[in-house]
């Protein structure tokens, strides 16, 4: 099919000022009619035809300068609408099309959600409203008159500001017309019509303009949508104080609707959520949806200034707005709550999303050369790589120059569709550095490694690093060229006091620009043979390998002044353990022994200190982040083994001061999301879970008991996890209670088909065909659909990666199941087998069958063809 090539780029022939639009909601054939003010791009070719994109469109009329057109001047099919010969100055081109958004189960374009009508429109649904210049370089100026039936949709939204609403005479129905000022890409246009409840408050801007905000949601759910709003009003007030962005607007809607494709859309002035990361209770939502929520209402808020006021010219360029985004929401995030936690977090992310894509077949540039379907490159690698770029940059530069590259960034670029190249020019001109070989990030695929290596010199007091890196060859790109990379780095003495790092080519922030194949760095002045203390912070997205003993490791576990590599080190440790004993390599008894020490030692000194950190210390490195590390013939029994022995070794030595800390941290006053109150809890679950993998009838006690006395979800739903992983009577009985509880809840039953489809035990594919036959099951909708077989193919290492295949069997019927309702859902579904590589041998072949029996079938959609034809090259 079809290749886009970045390379190929060119302005369009034609830009549309205005858009009026008329749509008359109807559920199975809403009319639209579009005034589109063409005139020809003075950038474009002079003799261009006109063709609007369209996707299953039917016409219904068409008229240029109110003449209708005659049937000899257009030609109009489902997929475009031609005119071949268009006037060369100015016009009105007046397009009516006929939709049924009931029949729209890909949920892109308008469709229906629980009775309510929505839109989805990025990347390229615009087109399945109405034909259109769909593209992200077309900006225009919206006006949109929405009717309906008064009893269907009481409450009409659109992008901008509200101007006319009214009565259709001598009808049930009513209209609302919506005006946005501001022009912008198609992809951003949104309008919805529904019964909806809402809660809302007044937001006053720095300029000191009010703006109404106001969460939407299902009749009933407005106790559930309040913490969105603060998350809003919180994350509107920091875009100011930290970016000096105000919003623009009179009004700002958020809607959740329970089908969606995705998290979130940022449209204009009217993002539409999908309503799990909208709807939170203590008694339905942990403490990880509290945090979701509030970093994807700040990442769409954020978008109004990093997505919408400035866009991207072409879809190469989506890590112009999401990788800034999500770099912004990070900080947000890391603001309101624990920095180095929320550090963590973020790395954690990314090595168990993104450096597995950027090892497999699908592995791609941050910024893509080409692409078959452009909805398969809202991948990790152009989120959270793209997110890291930026961070790097800031870590390069320096938070001032950081802040007035930016700020010139908006001015310059504000009301514009712009590159990746415009973003960098604005810190090239702040700070006069030449940001060419920086720009590699964007380029080049693949997760470099950097080796370092330490030597000493007693005699001179000179501390020397031998750094090298090398990228491994991905898709397209077998060569590699040296990344620029930013070392945040420090030294430490044995006894743990920080050692003066003495050298020119540190700048005074601590870091060093490791920006060629090799390099060396070599510090005066030191007193005593140090710990190198390296990429702190995670300065640069690499894997890194260093010549560091276990016991050196375990001196930056106690003593970094770098919270992060006090972490890292602890996981370090873990993560050769567990190497070791997957792969039957010898490790000496000795280290798993001074590793539970660490750890118990950490958990007595420092756990009360921050138990938010203390849990993340506490989480051996995952099933999936040994397998990358191992990286060929993977075998993930032998990996499920080995990290519950471990976890049984570090839970014995630790078992008094786990139950210690289990007792004193008992929940007391009324559930708080905050951060504070999260870490405790998260500190005290995970010592339930070890204290589970130290002795199972312990565990199995505490976990139920805790099950039945739990006033929250995050404490109920940790108990029931602990209990999943202990087979017998107690576990049935705890899942059936709570699948009872829920049964109104489909939010929270989606974390009961979660947690049973991550059970790693031989009767889960079973569990989960008769979990599909469950009332509350729908194959229809993204959110079920990815709780039950989603976290099967992406939480369950064991099962998915079957000997026997039947695990992929399963994923990949219903991938072919899902692909003719919902193409989108279902190739993101099939990139669960995008580490089919690295397993041994029998399951290679077992994957690399069920690959080439998806290819095999005709009609395939083109986002599962090209996700299917990409993992098997
Ligand atoms: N921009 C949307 C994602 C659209 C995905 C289209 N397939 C949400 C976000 O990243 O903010
Ligand atoms: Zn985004």
């Amino acid at each position: 099919s079809h290749i886009v090539r970045l390379k190929d780029y060119r302005p369009s022939d034609f830009l549309i000022d205005r858009v009026e639009l008329d749509v008359r909601l109807d559920p199975r054939a809403t009319r639209v009619t579009a005034t589109l003010s063409l005139r020809p791009n003075p950038k474009g070719r002079p003799d261009a035809p006109l063709v609007l994109d369209g996707d299953e469109l039917v016409l219904k009329g068409l008229s240029l300068d109110g003449r209708a057109l005659p049937a000899g001047e257009f030609e109009a099919g489902p997929q475009a609408l031609t005119i071949s010969q268009p006037p060369r100055q100015p016009f009105t081109l007046t397009v009516e099309t006929e939709i049924d958004p009931t029949a729209n189960t890909k949920l892109m374009g308008l469709y229906r959600s629980g009775g309510n009508y929505c839109t989805q429109c990025e990347a390229d649904g615009f087109r399945r409203i109405t034909y259109f210049l769909d593209r992200p370089d077309v900006l225009s100026v919206y006006t949109t008159r929405i009717e309906a039936d008064r009893d269907e949709a009481p409450v009409l939204l659109g992008n901008g500001n509200p101007v006319e609403r009214g009565a259709v005479a001598g009808t049930n129905r009513h209209y609302a017309v919506w005006h946005d000022p501001y022009p912008k890409p198609s992809y951003l246009f949104a309008l919805v019509g529904g019964r909806l409840g809402h809660v809302g408050k007044t937001f006053v801007t720095m300029s000191g303009r009010p703006v109404r905000l106001k969460v939407y949601v299902e009749p009933g759910k407005e106790d559930r949508a309040g913490y969105a709003l603060d998350a809003l009003e919180r994350s509107m007030r920091w875009d100011e104080k930290v970016f000096g962005r105000e919003y623009d607007l009179d009004e700002f809607n958020i809607v959740a609707v329970s089908d969606f494709n995705m998290g979130a859309m940022e449209n204009k002035g009217l993002n539409i959520f999908n309503d799990k990361y909208v709807l939170a209770s203590p008694e339905t939502a942990t403490d990880a949806d509290y945090a979701n929520i509030e970093a994807i209402i700040a990442h769409e808020y954020f978008h109004n200034w990093s997505g919408n006021r400035v866009t991207c010219r072409d879809w190469f360029q989506l890590c112009l707005k999401e990788g800034l985004t999500v770099f912004r929401d990070q900080e947000f995030s890391s603001d309101e709550r624990s920095r180095p936690v929320h550090r963590i977090a973020e790395v954690k992310t990314l090595r168990a999303r993104q450096f597995p894509e950027d090892a497999s077949p699908l592995a791609h540039p941050v910024r893509p050369q080409q692409y078959r379907e452009i909805n398969n490159f809202y991948t990790a690698t152009v989120y959270e790589k793209g997110a890291e770029i930026v961070r790097m940059l800031k870590t390069l530069i320096g938070d001032e120059d950081f802040r007035r590259g930016m700020d010139l960034y908006f001015e310059r670029c504000d009301g514009t569709a712009a590159t990746v190249e415009d973003f960098l020019d604005a810190f090239a001109t702040v700070t006069g550095r030449d940001l060419g070989h920086f720009a590699r990030w964007y380029a080049q695929a693949g997760t470099p490694r950097v080796t370092v290596g330490g030597t000493y010199d007693a005699a001179a007091q000179t501390y020397r690093l031998d750094f090298a890196q090398s990228t491994p060859p991905t898709p397209g790109q077998p060569q590699k060229e040296p990344m620029a990379i930013p070392v945040r780095l420090g030294l430490v003495a044995r006894d743990g006091t920080a050692l003066p790092a003495r050298s020119e080519r540190v700048s005074p922030q601590g870091v060093f620009l490791f920006d060629k194949a090799q390099d060396s760095l070599v510090f005066t002045g030191v007193t005593s043979p140090p710990v190198p203390s390296l990429f702190r912070d995670f300065s640069a997205p690499v894997r890194t390998s260093l010549d560091l003993t276990d016991e050196d490791l375990l001196v930056l576990l106690r003593h970094d002044t770098d919270a992060f590599n006090r972490w890292q080190a602890g996981q370090t440790v873990a993560m050769r353990l567990l190497v070791a004993l997957a792969t039957g390599a010898a490790a000496p008894d000795g280290n798993f022994d001074a590793l539970a020490q660490a750890l118990r030692d950490f958990v007595i000194r420092d756990a009360e200190r921050d138990p938010a950190f203390a849990a993340l210390v506490l989480t051996l490195p995952g099933e999936s982040d040994v397998a990358q590390e191992i990286g060929a013939d993977v075998d993930p029994d032998a990996i499920h083994r080995a990290r519950r022995e471990l976890r049984r070794i570090v839970a014995t030595v630790c078992r008094d001061a786990l139950a210690d800390i289990y007792d004193r941290f008992a929940e007391t006053g009324p559930y708080s999301p905050d951060a504070a109150s999260a870490g405790r809890r998260a500190l005290r679950n995970v010592c339930l879970d070890l204290l589970a993998a130290a002795d199972a009838g312990l565990g199995e006690r505490m976990a139920s008991a805790q099950f039945e006395a739990a006033s929250n979800m995050t404490d109920r739903l940790a108990a029931l996890g602990v209990l999943t992983t202990l087979p017998g009577a107690a576990r049935e009985d705890a899942l059936a209670a709570f699948g009872e509880r829920y049964a109104g809840e489909p939010l929270v039953l989606d974390k009961w088909f979660t947690l049973q489809a991550s059970i790693q035990e031989d009767g889960t594919l079973q569990r989960i065909r008769s979990l599909m036959e469950h009332p509350a099951f729908s194959i229809g909708n993204p959110n079920r659909v990815r709780s039950l077989v989603g976290s099967f193919a992406m939480l369950n290492p064991t099962q998915f990666n079957r000997p026997d295949g039947q695990g992929y069997d399963f994923v990949a019927d219903v991938v072919l199941r899902v692909d003719p309702l919902n193409p989108q859902v279902a190739a993101r579904l099939l990139t669960a087998f995008a580490t089919w590589r690295i397993m041994e041998e029998g399951r290679r072949n077992r994957a690399c069958e069920a690959l080439r029996r998806i290819a095999e079938n005709a009609s395939l959609s083109r986002d599962v063809a090209d996700i299917v034809h990409r993992s098997l090259e």
